[in-house]
């Protein structure tokens, strides 16, 4: 190790959290550094520059609220904002606030350990260098760790492949390529269309049907957005006291009390309006089994009328509750199959046994590609904290700690770890919002928290265990309320082999704000607060 640098926080990540705290700590004049592996910021939008990518939340609504210069400057293009305008609002943000003279690029943390007696974390990154800090902070996303099934002969195929998260920069070309694609996920679903424009073959590998609203995307009209920002302020307060942290929110009524007309006529309009406020149709759609059957008869419904082949239709039509896995938002999706070079095959019951070095084999046929890619998804929230060697108090591991899922108290930090922040964090409503609103949120508490410390000199600050252990079981208390448990989805790890099953989210923002603002405002209960030693 050849130096040794001293800071008061260390930041892992450049994407919309890491970028916030930034931010924030600069702001504040605390001295703080940030790694990130990749070269540049964005996070989530640096690496998923796969073709047709875009962020399934209204660009009006995904974007910082804490500047209100920033954000009448700033203008979006499109309703829903694609990858590389959202890219440039990142670099726009980390220009205009001169940040990235704080952020070493293409550094990996490789691991952090707590150092008890200095009440210190020691993190060593991929350069080989040692950075001492009193706190740790986490902004590591919650879709950034890549998951590419470990299948049999992979490195045996002599053609292309590619993971959706993590494509290449200088794009890629599939003109006149036989494709096959492997997945039925949002990323697959935004690509598959560009992708068939392009293939002279395109063989879709599904294994779980998705359920899939059309974006209407279309180009922003100049009157819209003057009206948002005439009263910005207002709409981001309204998103905040929205359960999703965005602009859309039931209003009370029950898909089950309601009339067919009614359903049809709600249901209708969601979908032409478009996007994922479909999932606000009614107030009890992720609640009521009933209820959701009503919205999966309606989607089934628009999915026959669009698949001109029957038995394809079929197999394009989901079994599950509609939402329990995210529901994507697309451009053209089922229509694709619809084209005579777009086949589509199902996995479900036979898995891919293999790649070989021409293609893949499924129930005993191959299948032969100049490319293969991978929209497998992703080890979502604790991937990426996972793959770092993490180690807190006594040198337990985080891997050790979460052997059975993620604990933490309230998403922000766990017993064992002391000034160890996680933004966005397993058992905070993260990927079930508007991940700015929840990204602006954490941000927050966590700059509080630490000036807080500095203010009062403190040492440490760690969750208790007790408080901890309550929280997990609230968090699978509310979850257990909802249909969102109810299928194989990533928000309960069960995408990844061997991923302990546990529901990572919470469920409802504002009470989850409400509780956050209480433990702040009683002296951080829940925490335990250790003077400096
Ligand atoms: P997702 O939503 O996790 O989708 C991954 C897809 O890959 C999904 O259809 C999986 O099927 C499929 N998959 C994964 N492993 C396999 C194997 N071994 N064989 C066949 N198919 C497989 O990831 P995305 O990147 O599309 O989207 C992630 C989020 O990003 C999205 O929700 C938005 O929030 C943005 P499965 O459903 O597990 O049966």
């Amino acid at each position: 190790m050849s130096s040794q640098e001293s800071v008061d926080v260390v930041v892992v990540g450049a994407g919309f959290g890491g970028l916030y705290l930034a931010q924030k700590l600069k702001a504040e004049g605390i001295e703080f550094k940030v790694f990130e592996a990749g070269d540049g910021v964005g996070g989530t939008w640096y690496w998923n520059r796969y073709p047709g990518a875009r962020c399934d939340i209204e660009s009006m609504e995904y974007s910082y609220s804490f500047d209100d210069e920033l954000q009448q400057e700033w203008e979006w293009s499109e309703r829903y904002a694609g990858q590389a305008e959202i890219l440039k609002y990142a670099n726009h943000v980390a220009d205009r606030y001169n940040l990235k003279e704080h952020i070493q690029f293409s550094t990996r943390v490789n691991s952090a350990i707590y150092d008890e007696s200095t009440q210190t974390w020691v993190v060593t990154t991929s350069d080989n260098k040692v950075t001492r800090t009193q706190h740790c902070v986490m902004a590591t996303g919650c879709l950034s760790s890549t998951n590419t099934p470990d299948f049999e002969g992979i490195k045996d195929f002599k053609g292309d492949t590619y993971h959706t998260g993590q494509w290449p920069h200088e794009g890629v070309d599939f003109t006149g390529k036989n494709v096959g694609i492997i997945g039925t996920g949002s990323s697959a679903i935004q690509s598959i269309p560009i992708l068939a424009e392009q293939a002279s073959h395109l063989t879709v590998f599904q294994r779980t049907a998705n359920y899939s609203v059309p974006a209407h995307n279309h180009t922003l009209d100049p009157e819209y957005v003057t009206s948002i920002k005439d009263t910005y302020n207002a709409f981001r307060a309204q998103n905040r006291s929205n359960g999703f942290g965005a602009s859309f929110e039931p209003d009370g009524v029950n898909a089950i009390e309601s009339a067919k007309e009614v359903l049809d006529e709600r249901y209708s309009e969601a979908w032409d309006r478009g996007g994922l406020g479909f999932l606000a149709c009614f107030s009890d759609l992720m609640l009521d089994d009933e209820a959701n059957k009503s919205a999966r008869a309606f989607m089934h419904e628009k999915i026959n009328a669009v698949v001109n082949d029957p038995a394809k239709a079929k197999l394009l039509s989901p079994n599950q509750t509609v939402g329990c896995k995210r529901l994507c938002a697309d451009t053209g999706y089922f229509e694709t199959y619809n084209l005579d070079h777009v086949d589509l095959v199902d996995v479900s019951e036979h898995p891919i046994e293999k790649l070989t070095e021409s293609g893949l084999i499924t129930d005993g046929k191959e299948y032969e590609f100049d490319a293969i890619v991978f929209a497998t998804g992703f080890d979502a929230m604790t991937g990426a904290l996972l793959s770092m060697d993490i180690r807190g108090k006594g040198g337990l591991t985080l891997a050790e700690k979460w052997a059975e899922g993620p604990k933490t108290f309230l998403g922000l930090g766990t017993s064992g770890f002391p000034n160890l922040f996680t933004v966005s964090g397993p058992g905070s409503p993260s990927v079930l919002t508007n991940m700015m609103v929840s990204i602006e949120q954490h941000v927050e508490w966590i700059t509080e928290c630490i000036t807080y410390m500095r203010d009062k000199n403190l040492g440490a600050i760690e969750a208790t265990p007790v408080a901890e252990e309550n929280w997990v079981g609230h968090v699978n208390e509310v979850a257990d309320q909802t249909l969102y448990p109810g299928c194989n989805s990533w928000y309960l790890g069960a995408n990844v082999p061997g991923k302990p099953r546990v529901f990572m989210p919470y469920f409802g923002f504002p009470p989850y704000v409400e509780k956050c603002n209480e433990v702040a405002a009683n002296g951080y209960e829940g925490f335990a607060l250790s003077n400096q030693r």
